[in-house]
């Protein structure tokens, strides 16, 4: 076959293959296709904010809201317009796509409060459509977890929880450091924080926070409950979460609780090691009636079964220190960092630990 009788079989084969698939309907035709009849009023939907409160931290007083909506309709948007509270915030025209509009508007400095935003959009036809989304804007923390009473996020340079909105007491001079988000809780020598037990303690208990270890004293609490004793090491009725040396330098996480007569060590042994040199790590712990457990980065490092805890004159909830009435053996303030510290009124589970750890 000459070079000239391929080509003219590749055309001609072309030629049935497009005519053949336009028989069978394949390829559009040219003409414009009429819209039809314009059936339906346009549908709005709010994107943003979607929620009945749009939570911003407890220390900001206003926000910036950057509202995200998109119109459709079947035949041609002609008009849109945006009102917060009543007051116009802008109109839109002239769109380059007649069926689909989607944007965003960002209205700067809204104060807390409540609002209701507005979109209004009318189709060529004249059919209109409102679409109101009401929220508040809210600085007040509520509760992220199962159980969880006590939040202190150690913002705005304030030892504080959000959910009873206990301010601690603070003995000493800690201060605030670079935190696992925003800042943190930063102990000093001889100086830690105390909040009272009362509403916060009972037959089920569970702490979590973030921790970047200093590791220059060797002995240290980390969250302690202990009744007051000559000893200063009174272990028979509330709990103790310290450090002390573990393995080859490292530091070991230990739970001590008491449950009336005596007390019960939760120690994992070099599975509860962490390094003295560590970045963040998540700790948790929790105390059921039958059963304490002590979780490093979501997974558990030791549990074991309990006979349930007591607070036989247990005040107070030392934060970063074994001090005042558990320092017999030298666990006295933490100089490490202390981040994201919560308490919960339940044991938390497992797959609870891991989620807390997971959320960062
Ligand atoms: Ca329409
Ligand atoms: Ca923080």
């Amino acid at each position: 076959m000459t070079r000239n009788m391929k080509k003219f079989n590749i055309l001609f084969l072309s030629t049935l293959l497009i005519f053949a698939a336009c028989q069978d309907g394949y390829i559009d035709d040219i003409n414009p296709v009429d819209a039809g009849n314009d059936e339906n009023a346009p549908a709005i939907t709010i994107g943003y904010p979607s929620s009945a409160v749009v939570l911003i931290p407890f220390t900001d007083e206003s926000t910036d809201i950057d509202f995200e909506f998109e119109v459709r309709d079947d035949i041609e948007i002609t008009s849109i317009a945006i009102a917060l509270n009543g007051q116009p915030l802008e109109s839109y025209q002239g769109f380059l796509d007649f069926r689909r509009v989607k944007t965003s508007f960002k209205s700067e400095n809204l104060a807390l409060g409540n609002y209701k935003f507005e979109v209004n959009a009318t189709d060529a036809s004249g059919k209109t459509t409102t679409k109101v989304h009401e929220f508040e804007i809210s600085n007040i923390y509520a509760a992220k977890y199962p159980g969880e009473i006590f939040y202190m996020p150690f913002e705005g340079n304030v030892y504080m929880d959000l959910l009873g909105e206990i301010t601690a007491a603070k003995i000493g001079s800690p201060s605030f450091g670079a935190g696992k988000a925003g800042r943190a809780y930063a102990g000093a020598t001889d100086s830690y924080l105390t909040v009272p037990t009362a509403g916060l303690v009972g037959s089920e208990f569970s702490g979590s926070f973030w921790y970047k270890i200093n590791a220059s004293t060797t002995h240290a609490g980390l969250v302690t409950v202990s009744p007051p004793d000559p000893s200063n090491n009174k272990r028979s009725s509330g709990f103790r979460l310290f450090r002390e040396p573990g393995a080859s330098g490292n530091q070991r996480i230990k739970l001590n609780v008491g449950n009336g007569t005596a007390d019960v060590w939760f120690d994992g042994g070099t599975a509860a090691d962490i390094s003295a040199t560590a970045d963040w790590v998540h700790i948790a712990f929790t105390i059921a009636p039958d059963r304490c457990a002590l979780y490093i980065n979501g997974k558990v490092v030791k549990d074991g079964s309990f006979t349930g805890v007591s607070w036989a004159d247990c005040d107070a909830i030392s934060i970063a220190s074994g001090a005042p009435n558990f320092t017999g053996w030298n666990h006295k303030s933490d100089l490490s960092l202390i981040d994201e510290l919560r308490f919960f009124d339940k044991a938390l589970t497992a797959e609870e630990v891991n989620t807390i750890f997971e959320d960062n």
